[in-house]
């Protein structure tokens, strides 16, 4: 089907800089015919907060961003193209998934990340907004969904694969996201039972009484020795060899996939451009086989 590339071009979610260089690095080296559209989504022009006291760091611009990518997102299913949003921080994907959830109504979600991306303004202690975006994309964020008028994602079709972080409130965040039901395998969960077990699951829960599924992917979740071109890089992370099987299981699941992210890619921390190669190679394997 004919795709098209939404470059979201945002680091305001985060207090490390260079992820909104990312977008136009990856898009500029993708080329399929299958390519309808590249359009890009520029951040305003503002100066980023990083006042540590500051718990909403950004937050209308962040709203403004994500209101413009939902349109994108609307726009482009309405044209029957496929959606693949490239961030940008994490928080864009408030934006382009709700904007599959408003044409696709009844779908679930797929979070791939080290992080589970569910803090609340109640529990965030570092104010930095891509780490909440799930918790927001269930509903209870709603200061980051404002331009948002329908039903949110079931957190019982939710599901977050490869978390393992080890930040220090992470207990208020597990309490989170545990309070709603969401399901939660972690690195740990794919080296005892493997991927294709894990990820199978995922995608039986996601899909569980849905028509299809939005896949975020948070490129953090590869181990930072492989893909250090990150902003927020977290130690043992899944390999290579995983990386390879979890793109062989979404494509033989990709009828079920109606809109894709690939996020949190940093030129600034990248060395050698191995984390662009991955991403690159992820992103090909989608388009050629949507
Ligand atoms: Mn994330």
């Amino acid at each position: 089907m004919k795709i098209n590339i939404i470059n979201a071009c945002s680091d305001l979610g985060v207090d490390v800089d260079g992820s909104n260089k990312g977008p136009l690095l990856i898009s500029k080296n993708l080329n399929s015919d299958k390519i309808n559209e590249i359009i890009t989504l520029n951040k305003q022009n503002i100066k980023k907060s990083k006042d540590e006291n500051d718990l909403k760091k950004n937050l209308s611009a962040v709203n403004d961003f994500n209101n413009r990518l939902y349109d994108k997102i609307i726009y482009t299913l309405n044209d029957n193209a496929f959606p693949i949003t490239i961030g940008g921080d994490h928080s864009i994907a408030i934006g382009s998934a709700l904007g599959s959830k408003k044409i696709n109504k009844n779908i679930g979600i797929i979070w791939i990340d080290a992080h589970l991306d569910y803090n609340t303004f109640e529990t965030t202690i570092t104010g930095n907004l891509h780490g909440l975006p799930l918790a927001a994309l269930n509903g209870i964020c709603k200061d980051l969904t404002k331009f948002y008028d329908d039903e949110y994602y079931n957190p019982k079709n939710t599901v977050v694969v490869g978390y393992r972080s080890d930040e220090i409130n992470k207990e208020d965040e597990l309490n989170n996201i545990k309070k709603m039901g969401v399901s939660v395998f972690t690195c740990e969960d794919i080296n005892r039972l493997g991927i294709d077990k894990v990820l199978n699951e995922a995608i039986k829960i996601a899909t569980n009484n849905t028509s299809g599924m939005h896949i975020s992917y948070d490129l953090d979740v590869i181990d930072p020795k492989i893909a250090p071109g990150v902003s927020v890089p977290e130690i043992n992370g899944i390999n290579l060899e995983i990386v390879k099987k979890t793109i062989d299981i979404l494509i033989k699941n990709i009828d079920n996939i109606k809109s894709f992210d690939l996020v949190e890619f940093n030129p600034d921390n990248d060395i050698n451009n191995k984390t662009l190669n991955i991403a690159l190679n992820i992103l090909n394997n989608i388009i050629e086989k949507k």
